[in-house]
């Protein structure tokens, strides 16, 4: 057995219904991969074999969670970007063969060591800002083995990396080009082959799908949903981005774990999604990165408790953007969120996104000691500051990061 005891530590444990959980002055146990003991200093239990860390006040939260991301892909789309600065819209250039089609070339042609090599660096700048686990789409691949490729991909980082990654099957994110004018039958062979094979494989862990104009209908959403269930997999989906077709609703009502982008939600449809328990996963880099104008229905959302998560939706098209603490930011200044919504976003909420909430997401006795120690002593300063990376340390399932074993 192996301990380590947390001394003169800030904790925010994200334990109630809302805000930080703040404690100062604070001590914690961690027991092999687990929180055993958290309580005031005076308190403390003595453990003459723990390792001991004097936190000296330091802000010591659970590990951060990235909740959507499509991080493995091949290439990038900087000629894209330019494309958008000269008067492109995103819509366009997707509608004119570019946009997610050109990195489904890419991400083809790429070897599995070149998807990982590629992805590795992504990774590796999310993982020093505190991230513990993360959730990577399939999504690029748009057949049978090259989506199969990408979650093995995702595996991989899993293994080799040590972090935890929850992988999401999303065959259905954009039509391929040889299915032109066949959008159904893309659908069949994302329900009869592609998914069963991936799912027998032991790749996926959960279903998403991309519900928009320049993708799927809501129709055919609901088919590979539907599918997933007759599976025993959990879903999601990517809903009211660019427009609102009614993507949320229809999955809501299918019990999704999570909603994700929702500009374009109806403040009235936001009780659906209260009643369902789904959470509203936000993604500002997305909005900021194509410069939207429509604000998500935040106060509704709010107002009715629906859980709201943060993600930084990484992806070469619409959010190349590799930093949790950035996220917050922008989810402060663009959506209004507060600083404790934003870190609750990024830890408990997103943990209910991938519906792991009883394990990790908040410094709770039982839960996986995945915990970062900041330097800072106040919650705030993570969402307020920009470019900035106070991550001090990173504890994954009882180790610390960047030590090996032994
Ligand atoms: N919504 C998005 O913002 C990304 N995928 C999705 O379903 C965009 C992906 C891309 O443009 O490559
Ligand atoms: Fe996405």
């Amino acid at each position: 057995m192996s301990q380590t005891l947390f001394t003169n530590a800030t904790l925010a444990c994200i334990d109630g219904d809302t805000g930080y959980g703040l404690r100062g002055d604070y001590s914690l146990l961690v027991e092999d991969d687990q929180i055993k003991w958290l309580g005031p200093m005076a308190e403390r239990p003595t453990t003459p074999d723990a390792e001991i860390i004097d936190c000296q006040q330091r802000l010591v939260t659970p590990g951060l969670i990235d909740c959507h991301t499509h991080l493995v892909y091949g290439g990038d789309r900087a000629d894209e970007f330019e494309r958008r600065l000269e008067g492109a819209s995103y819509a366009e250039i997707a509608a004119a063969g570019g946009g997610i089609v050109s990195t489904v070339n890419a991400t083809r042609a790429a070897s599995i060591d070149d998807l990982f090599e590629q992805a590795l660096p992504r990774l590796q700048q999310l993982m020093s800002e505190g991230v513990t686990t993360l959730e990577i789409k399939s999504g690029y691949g748009l057949d049978c083995d090259n989506e199969i490729k990408m979650l093995r991909v995702a595996g991989q980082l899993e293994t080799e990396l040590g972090l935890r990654i929850q992988k999401t099957f999303l065959g259905a994110h954009a039509l391929p080009p040889e299915f032109e004018g066949r959008s159904d039958d893309y659908i069949s062979l994302v329900c009869d082959e592609m998914l069963p094979r991936a799912h027998a494989e032991g790749l996926v862990d959960a279903v998403d799908v991309f519900i928009e104009s320049i993708a799927f209908s809501v129709a055919q959403g609901e088919r590979v949903l539907a599918r997933a269930q007759e599976l025993g997999l959990p879903v999601k989906a990517h809903v009211e981005q660019l427009s609102d077709l009614g993507g949320a609703v229809m999955a809501a009502a299918r019990g999704a774990l999570s909603v994700d982008h929702l500009e374009y939600l109806k403040t009235e449809d936001v009780a659906r999604l209260a009643l369902a328990n789904s959470v509203a996963v936000l993604l500002p880099g997305a909005f900021y990165f194509l410069r939207e104008q429509q604000l998500p229905p935040i106060t509704a959302l709010r107002q009715q408790g629906v859980p709201i998560a943060l993600a930084s939706d990484a992806n070469p098209g619409s959010s190349p953007v590799h930093s949790l603490l950035l996220i917050m930011n922008m989810a402060c200044t663009l959506f209004h969120l507060t600083p404790a919504e934003a870190l609750r976003g990024v830890t408990l909420n997103a943990a209910r996104a991938l519906g792991m909430a009883r394990e990790i997401g908040s410094l709770e006795t039982g839960k996986q000691a995945d915990i970062v120690i900041w330097d800072v002593e106040r919650p705030s300063l993570l969402s307020y500051r920009v470019g900035m990376n106070p991550c001090r340390a990173v504890m994954q399932g009882g180790k610390w990061r960047g030590q090996s074993d032994g």
